[in-house]
């Protein structure tokens, strides 16, 4: 049996060069690291993201949180064996005992508690996405869809696009790694789309490796993927998805897109004409964070993957909420909005047990961790969501997904991509 021989924490930056967690776990198995992601637009219902306010890194920096696990937890963990992931994380929580993880932080707790999840992996000489597959109880790993990121707004971007993300799902590719290629390729023809269009201030990118062009209305960046896909010949394989982060133009009781207010109910049926014009598939947080109602109206009137992020902040108690009022059919998964693995596998279970999708994702500040390229094909998530196919820490994930398609062999989960 392994023990926990030492746990290490420090604080390093993330892809936005603001101060995170990565903790090391020692085993006799050998080191075994992870690192914290970190939002931008975050949701009012995410666990607590511990941060100094104090002087340094105007006020980001993390350093309680890691002396919390240097001096709270490792004398706690020392000498438990990291197999038993639940009693870890069970630890932690009774460690931190508040409902939002205020006490020790959640980026403290999580950075253990994904650490942990290495060195269990390793102390049993299996790959990660093998010890999570058994872990959750998966009958049979695949390789998730991605959703590339390929045009930023929002909070992501200095341009003034609404929504935040536009995407492009490879669902008829044949493998992973032609999905990679499709992208790639789609990528770098809008870089020459966008480059002719406006000269090359256009392809500047924003924090998720999406350019972020000076585009204003809605359609534009549908309009401009949709061509560049037509013209590769891709458009039976490719369809589109946006994040809107709806959360970010609601203002006082109404949703501001192009510089106009719109009620909710409008709001759905501009969303309804989208998705008409465009091969669209997936929507997430049409609404704001806490409007169970409109997102299950859209859900029951479109045929449109409803993916809940703010609104369900992978959450269990939300998610229930969501299954009660049918608000969504797809579950957006971020490790480091609920704070433990345990958790988080806690909200796929329920996600599939109502026969919805599962979305595992980065953050748009990310680290070069590539935790959940393990996690989604150990959970065999139809998708994955890890930005553009560019800037290092957005390919950490893709490529190892890479390596794990040829280690495995495991089917692409687009062949059976359907919308619930
Ligand atoms: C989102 C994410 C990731 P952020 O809204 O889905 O793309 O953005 O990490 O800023 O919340
Ligand atoms: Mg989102």
């Amino acid at each position: 049996m392994a023990k926990i021989l030492s746990v290490q924490a420090r604080q390093i930056l993330d892809s936005r060069g603001n101060p995170t967690v990565e903790c090391d776990i020692l085993t006799s198995a050998g080191l075994a690291r992870a690192s914290v992601p970190s939002g931008a637009s975050t949701g009012a219902h995410e666990a607590w993201e511990l941060r100094d306010h104090a002087k340094p890194f105007f006020g980001q920096s993390v350093m309680k949180a890691v002396e919390n696990i240097n001096k709270k937890i490792a004398p706690k963990i020392k000498g438990k064996n990291p197999a038993d992931q639940r009693a870890i994380d069970a630890l932690l929580l009774a460690l931190d005992g508040t409902e939002n993880k205020q006490k020790l932080g959640a980026n403290a707790l999580l950075a253990v508690s994904l650490a942990n999840a290495r060195a269990a992996a390793q102390a049993a000489h299996i790959p990660l996405y093998q010890h999570i597959k058994d872990v959750s109880g998966t009958k049979k790993i695949t390789l998730p869809i991605p959703a590339l990121n390929i045009i930023n707004g929002g909070k992501h971007a200095g341009n003034t696009l609404d929504i935040q993300e536009y995407m492009i799902l490879p669902t008829g590719a044949k493998s992973f790694a032609h999905a990679l290629q499709m992208g790639s390729e789609i990528y770098h023809a809008l870089k020459q789309k966008l480059t002719a269009d406006f000269g090359k201030i256009a392809v500047n990118v924003g924090d998720e490796g999406g350019f972020a062009p000076p585009y204003t209305c809605v359609e534009e960046p549908l309009e401009a993927i949709s061509s560049v896909i037509d013209k590769l010949g891709y458009s039976n394989e490719v369809k589109l998805g946006i994040d809107c982060a709806a959360s970010t133009y609601w203002k006082g009781g109404k949703y501001y897109l192009e510089g106009k207010g719109m009620t909710a109910d409008e709001l759905l049926h501009f969303y309804e004409n989208l998705a008409e014009n465009y091969p669209l598939i997936s929507i997430e947080d049409p609404f704001m964070e806490d409007d169970f109602e409109h997102f299950a109206e859209l859900t029951r009137h479109s045929e449109l993957q409803v993916v809940g992020d703010d609104l369900l902040c992978t959450n269990p108690r939300r998610i229930n909420a969501a299954i009660a009022k049918r608000s969504c059919n797809a579950l957006l998964l971020k490790v480091n909005q609920i704070g433990t693995l345990t958790e988080a596998l806690r909200a796929a279970a329920l996600a599939r047990e109502n026969k919805w999708n599962i979305m595992a994702s980065h953050r748009s500040g990310e680290t070069e961790d590539p935790f959940i390229a393990d996690l989604s094909v150990g959970l065999a998530s139809p998708l994955i969501k890890s930005g553009a196919p560019a800037r290092g820490e957005r390919l950490a994930k893709y490529n190892q997904l890479l390596r794990i398609e040829e280690e495995t062999k495991a089917p692409y989960a687009g062949k059976h991509f359907r919308i619930p």
